[in-house]
C-alpha cells in the first residue's frame, strides 16, 4: 500500500446505551459501575474530530454460528435467556433497570445443573461479580460483537487498511464459556477468527492494563493466532489468575502466547521496552493481520489502575504499531478516565496513521 493519508472508519452502535448497570461490588463494597456508557461517547466525539476518520453504523451481520466459533452455544443461550428473565422479573417486581448479579458460583457440573434451574443463575458462567445481566444486555453485547465482526469483514476484504471498532461492553475477559470483568462476548476473538478465516495467520496484541485472560484462553491451542499481552503483573492486579510470563500456549501452539507482565508503578520507558519485545515477537510470527485490543486504563490519569504512562506515549505506541504495516483492526477494551480516553485514542490513531505507509 502506498497511500500515506488513508482514512480510518469508526464502527459504532448506539445500542451500548441499553446496557447500564448502576453498581458493581468491589470486595463486597457497592460502588458505581465503572464501565459507563459515557466512556464510548467521549471517545467517539474525539475520534470523529480527526480529519481522517468517518463513522459507520453497521447493520447486524454477525450470526450465532459465527459467535459459536469462539463461544459455546450454552453460553450464548445463557446470555439471551438471562436477559429475557431480567425483563420478566422487572414486570413481576414492578421494577425498572433490574440487573441480575453473579453471586453463586457452581464449581462442578452437579452444582451448575441445580443452579441453572434457579432464578439466581447469573453466576453460572461467571468468574466474578463484574458482569451483571439486565433486560437489554444481550442486545448491547450482540451489537458490540457485531462492530468487531463488521470491522473484521471489511479489513479482511482489504476495503480498509485500519479500522476501529468502538466496542462496549468490552470483551477480552470473556472466554469460551465464561463471562467476567465487564465482558460477555470476546469482541477481539470474534474479529481475529474472521480475519484468520480470510487472510490466514495473524496476531492479537492486547495493551489493556488487565490481562486478556479470555482471549488467551480462546486461542490457547491455536498455532495460527499469536496472542501477545502487555499488562499489570497478575500477582498484584486483576484478573490475578492468568497473565503470567510462564503461560506460553497449549501443546498444539507452544510459543503462540506471550505475556509481558509489568510492575504496578510502570513508567513510559519500561512500557516502551515491553512494547518492542511484543512487536519483535509479532514480526517473528509473520502474521497477515493484527487485532489490537486497545485499553486506555494504562494511563496515569486512570482512577482505577497504577501505571504512570504519560499521554505522549500513546502517539509513540501508535507509531510503532503502525510501522508493522499490517491490515489492522483496533478493538476498544477498557479505560476509566472517562473524559481523557478521547485524547488517548486520538493520539493512538494519529500515531498509527503517521507511520503507516
Ligand atoms: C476490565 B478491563 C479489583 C477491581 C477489578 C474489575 C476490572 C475489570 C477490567 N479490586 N475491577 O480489562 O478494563
Ligand atoms: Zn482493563
Amino acid at each position: 500500500m502506498t497511500h500515506r493519508f488513508f482514512r480510518i472508519p469508526i464502527f459504532y452502535s448506539a445500542d451500548h446505551n441499553l446496557h447500564q448497570p448502576q453498581f458493581e461490588y468491589d470486595r463486597g463494597v457497592q460502588i458505581s459501575y465503572q464501565e459507563q456508557a459515557r466512556r464510548i461517547e467521549s471517545v467517539r466525539e474525539a475520534l470523529l474530530q480527526l480529519t481522517f476518520t468517518q463513522e459507520f453504523q453497521p447493520d447486524p451481520a454477525l450470526t450465532v454460528e459465527q459467535i459459536a466459533r469462539v463461544h459455546t452455544t450454552t453460553l450464548i443461550e445463557h446470555l439471551r435467556e438471562r436477559s429475557e428473565f431480567a425483563r420478566q422479573q422487572e414486570q413481576v417486581m414492578g421494577q425498572d433497570d433490574l440487573y441480575l448479579y453473579p453471586w453463586i458460583y457452581p464449581l462442578n457440573q452437579q452444582m451448575r445443573e441445580g443452579l441453572l434451574k434457579s432464578p439466581d443463575s447469573a453466576g453460572c458462567y461467571a468468574f466474578d461479580t463484574y458482569a451483571p445481566i439486565g433486560k437489554n444486555t444481550w442486545q448491547a453485547v450482540y451489537a458490540s460483537a457485531n462492530l468487531a465482526y463488521c470491522a473484521a469483514l471489511s479489513v479482511s476484504r482489504l476495503e480498509w487498511r485500519v479500522a476501529y471498532a468502538l466496542c462496549r461492553p468490552p470483551g477480552h475477559h470473556a472466554g469460551n464459556e465464561m463471562i467476567g470483568g465487564y465482558c460477555y462476548l470476546n469482541n477481539a476473538a470474534i474479529a481475529a477468527d474472521q480475519l484468520n478465516q480470510v487472510l490466514g495467520r495473524g496476531a492479537i496484541l492486547d495493551i489493556d492494563y488487565h490481562h486478556g485472560n479470555g482471549t488467551q484462553e480462546i486461542f490457547w491451542n491455536d498455532p495460527n493466532i499469536l496472542f501477545v499481552s502487555i499488562h499489570a503483573d497478575p500477582a498484584e492486579e486483576y484478573p490475578f489468575f492468568s497473565g503470567f510470563a510462564e503461560e506460553r500456549g497449549g501443546e498444539q501452539a507452544y510459543e503462540a502466547n506471550l505475556n509481558l507482565p509489568l510492575p504496578k508503578e510502570c513508567d513510559d520507558q519500561t512500557y516502551l521496552h515491553a512494547l518492542s519485545q511484543a512487536l519483535d515477537a509479532i514480526k517473528g510470527f509473520q502474521p497477515n493481520w493484527l487485532v489490537l485490543s486497545a485499553g486506555y486504563d494504562t494511563c496515569q490519569a486512570d482512577p482505577s489502575t497504577f501505571f504512570n504512562l504519560t499521554d505522549d506515549v500513546y502517539s509513540e505506541i501508535g507509531k510503532r504499531i503502525g510501522s508493522l504495516n499490517l491490515p489492522t483492526e483496533i478493538v476498544h477494551e477498557g479505560g476509566y478516565a472517562i473524559e481523557h480516553n478521547g485524547l488517548l485514542s486520538a493520539r493512538l490513531l494519529s500515531g498509527i496513521i503517521d507511520s503507516s505507509t
